[in-house]
């Protein structure tokens, strides 16, 4: 009997003549008659292994379509591009649903999130009835996430008819949409009691944290990886006002903790056919939390026209009109609650989450890519490159940008 965990977004089986091919975007974790291993690149397979790999799937997302009373000969289809959950769509007649596996070994306590979507459902229910918020659907026992002995932890939305999303930010247009949609979510939360909330992933945008896992990295990491990333690791440390700036921030009672979404990125937003925001989704790191995090991701990735999996990086550069697009599209809804002291951190917002991102790939590649996994050798230095890249393109334009916020920003004094 084999027991597959699968805690990855996408895998690939592809079959030829003489191999089948096992291809793992992610790293797997699998045992084997108590055997554990752990894979980050393709990997060959047994046939046997992949009939049992497949009829483990099929009968785990048999037992949750039937937990959630939808029939067995529904449509199933993989779904997205996160890094983190699997994510599927469902078709079952008329019907259409977007499935998710929690990946429990990142979101070690997965009914907090569970907690924190029905805390925030049932607060707009009352306070904001008019503010579109998609809540899981509840399985045939009530409950708003369903867990499954062998499998883990899943839930089911209903996929909102008509709605589009996009990996990359189109235009401007559509930057500055979906900057509204971010900023109303906060907004219409600004009077949630963010306390009540329950942390989801402690410490996911703690900067001084971060920072102290990459020390960590560099002290107890693959020492050739080590050797080989010296001149990013060099300017890293050499960034670190960056770091000096959040521990400012921490202490400045200016900076509210607010609830904040934490992975603004444009595929969590939904579209309209005009190009109109719906609502945002992905709840999973809702938490209270600062601006920052939520314009910084905003700014990290829509900003250039390439993603952090570039590998030309001549291809990263800073759009103006983009970044002027999330400021006004942000500021829309957040500006009167913002002190002056959070807007004067707008572009700082960029660089702070850059910066992170930057560590993090580099601390993932340095520990021989536990937490992101790796497609091909070397996939999180590429990321980790990327992001230094960008975040120099940042600061070479932190001045320019600055002169935006200020244009646009309404006056104060
Ligand atoms: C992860 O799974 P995804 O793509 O939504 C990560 C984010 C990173 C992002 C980088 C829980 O998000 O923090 O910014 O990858 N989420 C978690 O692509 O670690
Ligand atoms: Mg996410």
């Amino acid at each position: 009997m084999i027991f597959v965990n699968i805690c990855e977004t996408s895998i690939h089986i592809k079959s030829d003549a003489k191999n089948t091919k096992v291809e793992i975007n992610k790293r797997i974790l699998f045992r084997k008659e108590g055997i554990c291993k752990r894979l980050t690149h393709s990997a060959t397979f047994s046939a046997d292994f992949l009939i049992c790999y497949r009829q483990m799937m099929e009968s785990m997302l048999k037992e949750v379509l039937s937990s959630y009373r939808i029939s067995p000969t529904a449509l199933i289809q993989p779904h997205g591009s996160g890094l983190i959950h699997n994510t599927w769509k469902i078709t079952d007649r008329s019907n259409q649903y977007i499935l998710q596996r929690i990946n429990h070994s990142v979101f070690k306590q997965p009914e907090h999130i569970a907690h924190n979507i029905e805390a925030i459902s049932s607060w707009l229910k009352k306070n904001h009835p008019e503010y579109f918020f998609v809540t899981p659907i509840k399985t045939a026992n009530d409950e708003g996430m369903l867990h499954l002995q062998d499998h883990g932890y899943f839930r089911l939305f209903p996929f909102v008819q008509g709605s589009s999303t996009y990996d990359i930010a189109q235009d401007s247009k559509q930057a500055c949409e979906a900057a509204r949609q971010f900023g109303l979510f906060t907004c219409v939360l600004n009077d949630f009691p963010a306390k009540d909330l329950k942390i989801t992933l402690p410490d996911f945008h703690n900067l001084s944290y971060r920072y102290t896992q990459f020390e960590h990295s560099i002290e107890q990491g693959n020492s050739s990886r080590i050797q080989e990333a010296k001149g990013e690791i060099d300017y890293l440390h050499a960034q670190n006002h960056i770091l000096s700036t959040y521990k400012e921030i921490v202490a400045w009672k200016e900076f509210k903790m607010r609830v904040t979404h934490h992975d603004t990125k444009i595929s969590n937003v939904l579209f309209d056919k005009d190009g109109k925001g719906i609502c945002v989704i992905d709840l999973d790191t809702v938490m209270p939390g600062y601006f920052i995090s939520d314009v910084g991701d905003m700014l990290r990735t829509y900003l250039s026209p390439v993603s952090e999996e570039e590998k030309d990086f001549e291809k990263i550069a800073i759009r103006e009109d983009f970044f002027e697009a999330i400021a006004c599209g942000y500021l829309n809804e957040m500006a009167l609650e913002l002190t002056s002291v959070e807007i004067e951190h707008f572009v700082y917002s960029g660089l702070f989450m850059t910066y992170m991102q930057a560590l993090r790939f580099l601390t993932d590649y340095l520990n021989d890519d536990v937490y992101y996994g790796s497609s091909y050798e070397g996939h999180n230095y590429v990321r980790a490159k990327n992001q230094i890249v960008l975040l120099e393109r940042l600061l070479e334009k932190e001045d320019e940008l600055n002169k935006i916020v200020t244009r646009i920003s309404p006056n104060r004094h």
